[in-house]
Parts: structure tokens; sequence; C-alpha cells
């Protein structure tokens, strides 16, 4: 049986968006979200001589405002350029100072906010890891064309498109960046295969942390399951949700399963977990190529994460999904061990599209 190659959906407009520094309690840490992850998985695949590298095609600014208010659109999009008309030092990221929290408000109606986009940022924005600078508009906007591409792809046939996306998206909300995340591209692809008329999507998330964002735009979504493998949110980013309690909103009950992992877990603790996530994907039968928000932060040597994986388990992960015997668009989100990512998206796609085959 021949293989055909995998498109590879990427651009370089994400090498502008290089934050320099995070705040990590309090202190200052070079970003650990770097275009050198980008570059090394983009190497590594090509490398295989198994891939077709093809640019993004623009599909414009609907999308991206069928999941997120225009508000939070306006203030990604207009930062960094209000910031620097009120004199801004181009070569420092901005962050915010100061986050307008539900206590603030508690219950006063405020409504009012700064008319300079970046001095509203904490309205829109829930952690210190998330900076914005001259180049993260483009690259979020990219990294969703990036996304609808690879969706493209797989709908016109391919049975796996991996988007390589920079800035990632998961944590994004509707109204809400953080943890490196902009433009939610998982969600935008699952709205994006709704309106092609899909009526089931099945969103399964392997990036080591959970995917807060995705899951609160789909929480009352009974048409989009949303499945997430994580670090266990008891002691790992992003504390508030997560947990196993969380099955989806009132009108889309058991929409949303949550499976938190404890520290260390491995390999096959992993592929337990994840039997769970697909037997309740299969239960839920999409009708929709399976979106999956694809981290390597899974990996033991993950400077910001406590599992135990190692790359050949990535192939493991990778021929389990494929077991759902449905198309995949893969989405790249986490991870960090910036010397492993070529290694491990190697494997994990490999190991995809070998099971997944052409029938
Ligand atoms: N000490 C993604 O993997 N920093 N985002 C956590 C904990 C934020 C991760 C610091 C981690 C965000 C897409
Ligand atoms: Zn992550």
């Amino acid at each position: 049986m021949t293989h055909p190659t995998i498109p590879l959906i990427a651009s370089d407009h994400h090498l502008a968006h290089d934050g320099l520094i995070e705040l990590v309690a309090g202190r200052e840490v070079p970003c650990f979200e770097s275009p050198a992850r980008a570059t090394a998985i983009r190497g590594a695949l090509l490398e295989t001589g198994a891939y077709d590298l093809q640019a993004p095609e623009t599909h414009g600014p609907d999308p991206i405002a069928a999941v997120h208010e225009l508000e939070l659109i306006d203030v990604v999009e207009h930062a960094w350029t209000d910031a620097i008309a009120a004199g801004w030092d181009e070569r420092r990221a901005l962050l915010p100072d100061t986050f307008l929290l539900r206590a603030y408000a508690g219950s006063m109606p405020l409504d009012a906010l700064p008319a300079a986009r970046h001095l509203r940022l904490g309205a829109y924005c829930f952690d210190t890891a998330t900076p914005i600078v001259g180049g993260t508009a483009a690259a979020a906007r990219a990294a969703v064309d990036i996304a609808l591409t690879a969706a493209d792809r797989v709908l016109a046939g391919a049975p796996l498109a991996y988007a390589l996306c920079r800035p990632p998206g998961h944590h994004a909300g509707r109204n809400l960046i953080g943890g490196y995340c902009y433009f939610n591209n998982a969600a935008i692809v699952a709205e994006w295969l709704v309106s092609r008329g899909a009526s089931r999507v099945a969103i399964l998330d392997v990036d080591f942390h959970h995917g807060n964002g995705t899951q609160q735009i789909f929480w009352q979504r009974p048409d989009v399951f949303y499945a997430s493998l994580h670090g266990d949110p008891g002691g790992i980013y992003p504390y508030f949700s997560g947990y196993a309690t969380e099955v989806g909103g009132d009108r889309a009950v058991g929409t949303t399963i949550n499976l938190p992992l404890p520290p260390g877990t491995d390999g096959d603790g992993y592929l337990t977990a994840l039997d769970v996530a697909l037997d309740a994907i299969t239960d839920f039968d999409p009708d929709a190529p399976v979106v999956v928000s694809l981290g390597f932060d899974t990996y033991h040597a993950d400077p910001i994460a406590n599992l135990a994986l190692h790359t050949d388990d990535y192939a493991r992960i990778g021929s389990r999904i494929a077991a759902l015997r449905r198309p995949v668009v893969a989405i790249q989100e986490g991870g960090y061990a910036v010397e492993a990512l070529g290694a491990n998206a190697v494997a994990f796609l490999g190991g995809l599209h070998e099971d997944l085959g052409t029938e």
C-alpha cells in the first residue's frame, strides 16, 4: 500500500511573534513558546520526505469572528500599535499589569474601558505568559489560516493534514487570551467544519495543559465534543479548569470530558486514559474530521510539565488515534523541549498516518 504525502501547512509569519519574556511567579524568564519550536518541527518533518509543505490560504476575518468576540479581536489586532503610539519601547513585549477579575466589579455594573487597546489588555487576558509584540497579530491570523487550510485539505480527501500553528490556540477563550494563545485555532476549525455542514465535530486535546479556551467556547454546544487529557489542574496550569467533574453546560451535558493525569504518568498510563477519550468520541460519532489539539509538552523532559512520555509513545498515541478510522486535522499546540519536538512530531504523525492508511 502506498501512502501519499501528508500536507504540512506552515508559514514564516510566526517568526516575528517572539515574546522574548514571560513572567513566571513574578520572575522574568525567556519565553518557552519560541520561534525555534516551529522551525525544529518543520525541519524534522521535511527531512522524512513524507510531507508536502504548503502555504496557508487566506480565509479572512469571518472564521475568527465566528468564535471570538469582536472586542477581543480588536485588542489582539491593535494593542501593539496603540502602545507604540503612546510611546512604548518597541523592544519590550506588552504584558498586562492589571487584570479585570470578576471580583473587581463585585455587583457594580462596570462597563467602561480605556480607549487605548493596550490599556484594555488586562480585561482580555488571564495570565502573564501571553506577551504581545509587533508580529503577534499577523502570526495569530496566519496560524488560523494554517489550521483552516489543513482542515480544507482533509475535507478535500486527505486522511491527515498537519497545521504547524504558532502561536498555539487552546487556552484562548471567546473573549480571552492566555497561555501563549490569542486565537483558538482548533475551535475555529471545529466551527468551520460545522459551517461546512458537519452536525457533530469532535476535538481531542492531547496537549499537556487543559484547553480551557476550547472548553469554554463549546461548553453549551451539544454538536461539538471536547475531550482533553492533561496534567491535573490541582497542581498544574491553568489551575481553574480541567477537573473531571466538568462535563459540559446544561444544554450540552456529556459533550465535554476531562481526564486529569497524575504527575509522572508514562506512556502506558497515558494510553489507558486516551482509550477512554477515544471510546467517548466513537460513541459521539462525529460526521467530520477529528480535530486533534496536539501538544508535545507531555514529554518527559518538557521544561514546564510533569508527565513521562517518550518519543516512541507518540507513535503509539498516533496509531491509537488512527484506530478511530476517521480523518484527522492535527493542530499544533504546545511542547517546549525544543530538541525533541521534531522527533516527537515525526513519531506521532508517522504512527497516525501509517495506521490511518488510505483504505
Ligand atoms: N509555572 C500551551 O502549552 N505558564 N500553553 C505556566 C507554570 C503558561 C502553556 C507556568 C503555560 C501555557 C499552549
Ligand atoms: Zn500545553
